[in-house]
């Protein structure tokens, strides 16, 4: 078996241990002198980018922090680089060897929106659009006025090199919301176990290498240039994803979407459907997520929801779905049923775990205010996800997965009865032409029942407002062959 030994010095920090990020300002960017860009970059930012060593020592001394009970834990920026595809063209060359085919193809080109159900881009953010881009910084800390000053440091050293296209920054939610989204769940709990990453420093990857639950994922599924997954045996390498150039290694390719909320709506919708299913509506919530607000999982607290649970990390990720294949504890159609079916689809595990991705998001937008019953401001979340193959990771989850209603297949009723559509993803499925999506069985038939329910979702509350496919290259390519 082959040594492995990840580069960490030379791979950017976001991909593997996600940068310590309250705040994050996503600076959206063309370049417009290409020379000056290439040495500006060379001699004042390449030597900031935070890579995954750097990040991993920065949790640690958090890790530190906490333990020794400091209230005001140290300021960590995080910078890091990606590139579309037509930036990549445009420094290297439009002769340059083609990389992934969604990569390639782009996040606003038609035929992606059309793979994707996607709302058309004349309905995205207009700004996001208004021009080329052709790279993302992504700036990261704790507090708004360090990223705010960082931003404008690296604005300042690379001059008129480049134009600001768009920029937004996302930030955690406050007080006891911290690390739960919009809709109000616990988030960033489950992610795949990476091989190779034996830190002791990061707190889901702990010292023997992954929490109770976590499946260990080789790292070629994230970085180029290491071993991947093994199409028969989910636990033996397989063939590293191909490059087609050498200088991809260590590098990795981020999704990006801006996915906006419409959280009273959501609120609304769900008491409405509760009272008409007779049913309490943090349970009918609970079941579209999979996991209660506080991250317990429907798998292994079907009923009512435990906090000591959801915050426990060494037991709020350790199930599976296949023993649960009534869907009497977590609807076949939850969310992250549906986005990760662990052991309970058909290819078996083998062939889930071709299909993970590593996610790094971030909310944005303020909190509702009172009397907002309508949405009036814009909020959601930035989401990230980092993969070495687009198609065959994020675009099959979102494609296959959440916006196919007849994923899981197979099912049948219990007791011989007829076969089982179990619906769209309630919060990131999307139908064809934005129609009208339906999930079965929202009202549990545990511990005992077999009412049929169904409850159909006229509109969406996750709303895709702005996407991107970016490589972020490794610390040498940016010093070599990019610049
Ligand atoms: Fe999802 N949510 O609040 O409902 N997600 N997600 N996601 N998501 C997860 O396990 C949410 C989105 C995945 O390993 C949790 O960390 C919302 C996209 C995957 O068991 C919650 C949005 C995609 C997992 C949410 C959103 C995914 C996951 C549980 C958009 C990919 C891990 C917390 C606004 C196409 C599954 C956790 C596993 C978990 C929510 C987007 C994928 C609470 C609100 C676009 C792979």
């Amino acid at each position: 078996m082959t040594q492995l030994v990840l580069d960490l010095h030379d791979i950017q920090g976001d991909i593997l241990v996600p940068l310590q990020k309250d705040v994050e300002n996503f600076l959206f960017i063309k370049i417009v002198d290409k020379i000056s860009f290439k040495d500006l970059l060379k001699n004042y930012a390449v030597g900031k980018i935070t890579n995954a060593q750097r990040a991993q020592q920065q949790e640690l001394a958090i890790e530190r922090q906490k333990e020794l009970g400091q209230r005001e834990l140290g300021e960590f920026v995080g910078l890091n680089l990606g590139f579309t595809k037509d930036g990549l063209s445009l420094l290297i060359g439009s002769q340059r060897l083609k990389f992934d085919p969604a990569f390639e193809r782009s996040a606003a080109h038609y035929q992606t929106i059309e793979l994707l159900n996607d709302p058309p881009c004349s309905t995205w953010v207009k700004k996001f659009l208004s021009d080329r881009i052709d790279g993302v910084f992504l700036l990261t800390g704790r507090h708004r006025s360090t990223v705010a000053f960082h931003s404008s440091e690296l604005l300042r050293s690379l001059g008129g090199s480049i134009k600001v296209v768009y920029s937004e920054l996302g930030n955690t939610r406050p007080g006891a919301e911290r690390g739960h989204e919009h809709f109000g769940f616990l988030d960033g709990i489950s992610q795949p176990g990476i091989r190779g990453l034996m830190a002791s420093s990061n707190r889901i990857y702990k010292s023997d290498g992954r929490l109770p639950g976590q499946d260990l994922i080789w790292p070629g599924e994230f970085v180029f240039g290491y071993p991947g997954q093994n199409r028969k045996d989910p636990h033996k390498e397989g063939p590293p994803p191909e490059m087609a150039a050498p200088w991809m290694r260590n590098g990795s390719h981020m999704v990006f979407r801006r996915l906006e909320q419409k959280v009273p709506e959501f609120r609304r919708f769900v008491r409405e459907q509760a009272a008409r299913l007779g049913m309490d509506p943090e349970l009918l919530a609970a079941r579209m997520v999979g996991r209660w607000r506080s991250g317990a999982p429907m798998e292994l607290a079907p009923q009512r929801d435990d906090p000591a649970l959801g915050g426990n990390e060494r037991r709020n990720n350790d199930f599976e779905f296949g023993d649960d294949s009534d869907q009497c504890k977590c609807p076949y159609a939850a969310h992250i049923r549906k986005v990760y079916p662990r052991d309970d689809a058909r290819g078996g595990e083998a062939e889930v775990q071709r299909h993970r991705i590593i996610r790094s998001g971030i909310p944005f937008g303020p909190e509702v205010a009172p009397g907002e019953t309508t949405t009036r401001h814009s909020r959601g979340l930035m989401f990230v996800c980092y993969q070495t193959s687009i198609e065959r990771q994020f675009e099959f989850i979102q494609r296959s997965y959440a916006n196919n209603p007849n994923f899981v297949d197979g099912k049948v009723r219990p007791g011989g009865g007829g076969r089982v559509t179990p619906g769209f993803d309630p919060i990131i499925g999307q139908a064809p032409g934005n129609g009208a999506r339906e999930i079965d069985e929202p009202y549990p038939n545990y511990p005992t029942g077999n009412r049929r329910t169904t409850l159909e979702m006229p509109k969406q509350f996750v709303e895709l407002t702005a996407a991107a496919y970016f490589f972020m290259p490794s610390i040498t390519a940016l010093r070599t062959v990019l610049t």
